[in-house]
């Protein structure tokens, strides 16, 4: 069985980062071993959460890792809260890579065009340097035009701006980019019948080659997709998968977990109610590995 190791906190309720990472990677048939970050009452959207930090935790447990000889074929970093904590991971990053271990950074700071409570634009930056010690990161449009100190355009853009937003996350330094959450208004040169579809473009810098997946756009937007969009992202591909149908997959996964949510949508801030289409997932995970 592959083991991969994710880090990020632990936000008791509300369903985001630990909460979901845990519970997807595990039924995907892939050992999840944890590295929590902090601990909060809630995730950041509720109010008065309490928040212990465990930063100086870190160091410790990486030791004692090296000594026992752990190793993990992907290290996965979602939420991270501070300057210290990208610093850790990069040596993180030094200490555990093995010949084939995939480091994954969901750059987890933005979305809608506004940082999450507590981020800036100077920590933004220094998540782009996080990303330059990725194989593959994670970014929606929003995280993406900090790290690269772009303006947020939120809709009206094309092809062509994708394509060298694309083009400025891959010179970060991680050859795979994933970019989330792109909508185009209308069709484009190569692009049909994508005008209100949301898309997911899968970019590798080493063949240049973007790969398109769009899917329904949902009416309702929650938090914590983007930890579960990665987290299916990581398992995919630690079951063999390519980037791009992890990617699929993932996309989908999110599509089916917002539709049984908004059957129930009084808890809007909670988080999404994924844990009711794990069989769905699981069924898509086994036809794409075949
Ligand atoms: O879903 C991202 C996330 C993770 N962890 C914490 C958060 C958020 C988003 O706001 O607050 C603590």
């Amino acid at each position: 069985m592959k083991r991969i190791i994710t880090v990020q906190d632990v936000s008791c309720v509300g369903k985001c980062s630990l909460t979901v990472a845990l519970p997807i990677i595990s039924a995907m048939g892939v050992e999840a071993a944890i590295l929590p970050t902090a601990v909060l009452s809630t995730h950041t959207m509720f109010k008065e959460f309490t928040f212990r930090d465990l930063t100086s935790d870190i160091k410790p447990i990486m030791e004692h890792w090296k000594k026992e000889h752990i190793e993990f074929d992907a290290i996965y970093t979602g939420y991270l809260g501070s300057f210290e904590q990208l610093k850790l991971m990069e040596e993180l990053f030094e200490t555990f890579k093995g010949k084939d271990t995939k480091i994954i950074v969901d750059p987890c700071m933005a979305d809608n065009g506004k940082l999450y409570p507590g981020f800036t634009e100077e920590f933004a930056r220094a998540m782009g340097g996080l990303c330059s010690k990725a194989d593959i990161i994670v970014p929606n449009l929003t995280e993406a035009s900090y790290m690269l100190g772009i303006p947020y355009v939120a809709e009206g853009y094309d092809e062509e701006y994708i394509e060298s937003v694309l083009d400025k996350l891959s010179k970060l330094g991680s050859k795979k980019v994933v970019l989330k959450g792109v909508v185009f208004d209308k069709d484009q040169k190569t692009l049909k019948n994508v005008s209100g579809k949301i898309g997911i473009a899968t970019y590798n810098s080493e063949d240049g080659k973007i790969n398109w997946y769009f899917h329904e756009k949902m009416s309702q937007s929650y938090h914590g997709t983007g930890d579960i969009f990665a987290s299916v992202l990581v398992g995919g591909l630690s079951r063999g998968l390519s980037l791009e149908k992890a990617a699929m997959l993932a996309g989908d996964f999110v599509v089916e977990a917002i539709r049984e949510t908004m059957t129930n949508d009084k808890e809007k801030w909670y988080g999404v109610d994924f844990e009711a289409q794990i069989p769905f997932l699981l069924k898509r995970l086994e036809e794409l590995c075949k």
